[in-house]
């Protein structure tokens, strides 16, 4: 997922924005670090589970799912968003879960941060009260590893992990999700940073 600043927003959504509507949703997104600790884990279950993992440029968690929106209201919505404040957090990816309806194996934390639920609550109303839609499903935090498992071997993996993965979060993003033949392609197209406690105690 390549890197910019968030000045470089506007132009970047212009040029990757170029249709009439596009599908967005808020996430978050590990670096590398983590990023590999993730797919190495996703590859193991690959092996074990069956289905097919999610590429590792393509590991996330979604924050809120918004669907398919107008390019003319991406402007309006970032302009929204850039209200939002929200605060810098560790999620610790302890536990490894399936999930039966929709045959995915997931990865996620047994103690979710008030910071992250903060965040998407924040998220939400901001949406809510300038009239973006949104899905309103509970938000389930968890990231996607592998997709079309084989059920039968499952409960085998349903554990914690013996070493848990420290995710440093320090900004959320809004991704554009398109459909590449067989595969989700993402593209950021807009980037909030999130205060870490000390700048918030500088304030104060
Ligand atoms: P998933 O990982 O559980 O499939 C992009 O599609 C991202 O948005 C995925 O992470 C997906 O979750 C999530 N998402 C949430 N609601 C969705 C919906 N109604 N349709 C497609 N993706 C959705």
């Amino acid at each position: 997922m390549p890197d910019y600043q968030n000045k470089e927003c506007g132009r970047l959504r212009q040029r990757q924005t170029s249709g009439r509507s596009v599908r967005v949703f808020f996430a978050i997104w590990p670096k590398y670090t983590v990023c590999r600790q993730l797919c190495v884990l996703s590859e193991k279950l690959e092996l074990v589970c069956g289905g097919r993992r999610t590429r590792a440029e393509s590991i996330h968690l979604t924050l809120i799912f918004l669907g398919e929106m107008g390019t003319s209201q991406l402007d309006a919505l970032c302009l929204a968003i850039n209200a939002v404040k929200g605060r810098a957090f560790n999620f610790i990816v302890d536990g490894v879960c399936y999930w039966k309806f929709n045959r995915v194996v997931y990865a996620g934390a047994g103690e979710v941060p008030l910071e992250l639920f903060d965040l998407v609550g924040s998220l939400k109303e901001t949406l809510s009260a300038n009239g973006f839609p949104f899905d309103h499903r509970t938000f389930t935090p968890h990231i996607t590893l592998v997709r079309k498992v084989r059920p039968h071997v499952l409960p085998k993996l349903l554990k914690s992990l013996a070493e848990p993965i420290v995710w440093p979060v320090s900004e959320w993003i809004l991704v554009k999700s398109e459909q590449a033949s067989d595969r989700s392609v993402y593209t950021p197209i807009g980037r909030w940073p999130l205060v870490s406690d000390s700048k918030v105690n500088a304030v104060f």
